[in-house]
């Protein structure tokens, strides 16, 4: 199996408090209604590439609880729960226990620091955590243990400065192959495998998502789209305009796992 091969996943239902998630810049606020639609898309999305997706609730308390990849991990061996870095989403990790304990034999527990999913890269030759303004080096170190005790293979690399999570530049395309940002190719951590670069044009474009045999990339960055069609790939275009203005991209919507009772 490869490690984009999933058949479940878990998403969680935009609040109307959505409109208030955290933003680095002072841009206008996502508009609900459009979130939404953003949200089905991309749940439909995840199932037609062959996924049973389960859907929790929405959290008004917690307005950036859509992005269910940042408070937890999820594996085939179990499931772990993170400490946000962001104070305003540190409870989403207790919200989330329950739905991962219903589907998880084994979760564990963060015991300290700070680690967001959207810091958590996992590549065949192993998982990168990748250090940030959320995930801090307790955080990446307890994590990495963590990992060790699920058999998995962890490294901590840096994330560069000013860019959120270490997911919002860069993703795995295929088994050796990363889309990353001129910044990420820079850092060398790539360097043992084939990089595409996104165009200069589309510099939020790198946070693609690959499910399956299809990759789910950002409706707005066209060349993007090209560049991944272009290296033989099934190309899935979805819209996250909305969603962009909170600072998220595809990958941050689900948490995905390949449940072996299912395959
Ligand atoms: C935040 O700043 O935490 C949210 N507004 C966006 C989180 C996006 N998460 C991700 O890319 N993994």
């Amino acid at each position: 199996m490869r490690v984009f091969d999933f058949n479940s996943a878990i998403v969680r239902l935009p609040g109307s408090s959505v409109v208030d998630g955290l933003r680095a810049g002072d841009g206008p606020a996502p508009l609900l209604e459009m979130v939404r639609a953003e949200h089905d898309a991309y749940v439909g999305a995840l199932r037609a590439a062959g996924v049973r997706v389960m859907t929790l609730n929405a959290l008004e308390q917690f307005p950036d609880s859509i992005f269910v990849e940042d408070p937890a991990l999820v594996f085939s061996q179990g499931a772990i729960l993170l400490r946000p870095g962001a104070p305003s989403r540190q409870g989403e990790a207790a919200a989330l226990a329950p739905a991962l304990a219903d589907r998880f034999s084994r979760v564990l527990q963060l015991p300290g620091g700070h680690a967001d999913g959207g810091d958590v890269l996992v590549t065949p030759w192993g998982v990168l955590i990748g250090l940030s303004a959320r995930t801090n080096e307790a955080g990446a170190i307890a994590l990495t243990g963590l990992l060790a005790s699920l058999g998995i293979r962890s490294q901590v690399v840096h994330t560069p400065r000013g860019t959120l999570h270490l997911k919002s530049d860069c993703a795995l395309v295929d088994e050796e192959t990363v889309l990353v940002t001129e910044n990420i190719a820079r850092s060398g951590m790539f360097d043992h495998c084939r990089k595409l670069i996104v165009p200069s044009e589309e510099p939020t474009a790198a946070n693609v998502l690959r499910v399956n045999d299809r990759i789910l990339v950002r409706a707005e960055c066209p060349r993007t789209a090209d560049l991944l069609a272009g290296h033989g790939l099934t190309v899935v275009p979805l819209p996250t305009a909305q969603i962009a203005r909170i600072d998220a991209g595809l990958s941050c919507m689900s948490l995905r796992w390949l449940d072996p009772a299912l395959v």
